[in-house]
C-alpha cells in the first residue's frame, strides 16, 4: 500500500523526516551502518530491514542496500552476519578473531534471512520500474544460493528445521532460550577486549559469561576452516530456533514469488516443495498443551520449554492453522496487559524477564512489525494495531532506538538506530 504523504498529519510527517535523516547519517556509501560506533559495519538482517525503509523514499538505494550486502555472500552461498567493508576498531569481534577468507572480509556465521522479503517489498513500491526488474533479476539466483545453503549445510537431514550454530546467527543474541545450549558450550580461554560494554551500559547488554562462550565458538569454527559439515558434526551449540525457522519460511514464500517472475520452473517446483517442508517442521515446534511454540535443542534433541517473542513468529512465517492463530494472539494480549508498551521479548511475569537487557525483555521494533504484520496477515488486526501504536508512541517519546524498556518506554541501547527508522517509515509511522 502506498502512503499518501500530505494526508498525514504534520507530527508523523516531522517523525518521518528524522528517520530519513538517520538512515541518511548511517549511510556509508552504499550500504547502511546499524548505528555509529557500535556496530560500524553493514550487519545481514539489518540492511534487508533498512532496505525495506530506504524503498519509501529512493527505490534506486534500496536495491544498492542489498547489492552491497550480497558482496560478502561466499561461494558456497553463505550470506554472512557482518560485512566488513571499512577498517574501524570500535567492534569487537573483528575481521582477524573470524579469519574468513573473503574479500570484503566478512564473519562466518548468518542472520535470520529477510532478503527475500526485502527485494519483494522493494519491488513491489518500484511499481514495474525496469531498472528495478533487472536488479531483483540479478539479485533473485544470489538469494536462492543462500536458501539452498540453510538447507543443505544447516539441515542436512533434511527434517524442515534449519540449526543455528551461534546464538549471533538467531538475530536475538543473549535470550534465554539460549541459557541451555550455553550451558553445556564451553568458555573461552583468550582475553579479549570487548568495545560494546564502553559505549553503552552492560545493564543493557549480555553478560561477559555469554560472551566467552560466544567467543568460543568462533574460535572453534575459524579452528574447523569454517567448513559446515565439520561445524556441524562437532558444534556443543546447536538449535533449531523457532524465530529463525518462521522467518525462513516467510523468505521462502517471498523467494517462491520472486521465482514466479525471474526462475524456472524446475526451480519454482523445488521451492514449492520445500515451502511445504518448512512448515511441517515448523509444526514439530508446537506444543498443544502450553499453547505455544518453543525452539529445540539439536544437540539434546529436547524442546526448550521457555516462552519469547520468537514463538510469535510463525504468524510471519505464515501459519495454516486459525487455532493456533487464537491461541498466539489471546496469550500475547497477556504479554501486553502487562507491560505499558509491548511486545516485550520475554512475558514480564517470566522468571527471566529483564525491562533493560537486550534480548531479555526489551521491545524491538523489527520484532514488532513481523508480529504486527503476521496478526494483520491472519485477521487479528485490533491487536496488530495495537503493537503498531505502540511502536508508533515508543519512536515519537524516546526516538529511534535499538531497543525499548516495555514497562517505562525508555529508549535503550545504541541511539538513531537503522532499523528502527526504517521501521517507522516502512509501518509504523
Ligand atoms: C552481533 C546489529 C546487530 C543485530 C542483532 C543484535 C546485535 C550483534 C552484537 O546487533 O548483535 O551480531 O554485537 O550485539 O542482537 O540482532 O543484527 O544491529
Amino acid at each position: 500500500m502506498q502512503v499518501d504523504e500530505t494526508a498525514r498529519p504534520s507530527d508523523l510527517k516531522i517523525w518521518r523526516s528524522a528517520a530519513v535523516e538517520i538512515l541518511r547519517k548511517n549511510d556509508r556509501g552504499g550500504y547502511t551502518v546499524p548505528t555509529d560506533h557500535l556496530y560500524p559495519f553493514q550487519w545481514n538482517w539489518d540492511s534487508a530491514f533498512c532496505a525495506m525503509g530506504i524503498a519509501t523514499f529512493d527505490i534506486d538505494r534500496a536495491w544498492a542496500e542489498l547489492e552491497s550486502l550480497y558482496l560478502g555472500q561466499w561461494s558456497n552461498g553463505l550470506l554472512p552476519h557482518i560485512v566488513f567493508h571499512d577498517v574501524v576498531d570500535s567492534y569487537y569481534p573483528g575481521p582477524e578473531v573470524w579469519g574468513a577468507n573473503h574479500s570484503p572480509q566478512t564473519s562466518g556465521i548468518s542472520q535470520p534471512p529477510v532478503t527475500a522479503t526485502s527485494a519483494r517489498f522493494i519491488l513491489d513500491r518500484a511499481k514495474g520500474d525496469e531498472r528495478s526488474e533487472a536488479r531483483a533479476a540479478a539479485l533473485y539466483p544470489k538469494i536462492l544460493a543462500l536458501h539452498d545453503w540453510w538447507a543443505r549445510e544447516r539441515d542436512p537431514d533434511g527434517t524442515g528445521l534449519v540449526g543455528v550454530l551461534h546464538p549471533w546467527e538467531s538475530g536475538a543474541d543473549n535470550s534465554p532460550v539460549w541459557d541451555g545450549p550455553l550451558n553445556g558450550t564451553p568458555a573461552t580461554q583468550t582475553v579479549f577486549n570487548r568495545r560494546d560494554v564502553a559505549l553503552v551500559d552492560a545493564t543493557m547488554r549480555p553478560r561477559q559469561w555469554e560472551y566467552e562462550r560466544y567467543i568460543y565458538l568462533v574460535e572453534l569454527y575459524r579452528s574447523l576452516g569454517w567448513d559446515g559439515p565439520r561445524m556441524w558434526a562437532q558444534t556443543p551449540f546447536k538449535v533449531a530456533d523457532v524465530g529463525l525457522n518462521a522467518i525462513l519460511m516467510r523468505d521462502e514464500h517471498d523467494l517462491r514469488f520472486l521465482a514466479t517472475r525471474f526462475g524456472t520452473e524446475a526451480e519454482r517446483r523445488r521451492l514449492s516443495a520445500r515451502a511445504a517442508q518448512r512448515q511441517k517442521g515448523l509444526e514439530t515446534l508446537w506444543d498443544a498443551k502450553a499453547g505455544a511454540y518453543y525452539s529445540r535443542d539439536l544437540v539434546s534433541g529436547e524442546p526448550i520449554p521457555i516462552a519469547s517473542h520468537a514463538g510469535f513468529l510463525p504468524l510471519w512465517g505464515g501459519l495454516d492453522s486459525p487455532d493456533r492463530v487464537a491461541r498466539l494472539a489471546a496469550e500475547l494480549r497477556r504479554w501486553l496487559d502487562l507491560c505499558q508498551f509491548g511486545a516485550p521479548t520475554m512475558a514480564p511475569d517470566s522468571p527471566e524477564f529483564d525491562q533493560r537487557r537486550y534480548w531479555r525483555g526489551p521491545v524491538w521494533a523489527i520484532v514488532n512489525w513481523m508480529i504486527g504484520d503476521g496478526l494483520a496477515r491472519h485477521g487479528v488486526d485490533d491487536l496488530a494495531q495495537r503493537l503498531r501504536d505502540d511502536t508508533r508512541r515508543l519512536m515519537e517519546q524516546a526516538g529511534f532506538c535499538e531497543y525499548y524498556d516495555p514497562l517505562t518506554g525508555e529508549g535503550l541501547g545504541g541511539g538513531v538506530f537503522s532499523w528502527t527508522a526504517a521501521v517507522g517509515l516502512a509501518w509504523a509511522l
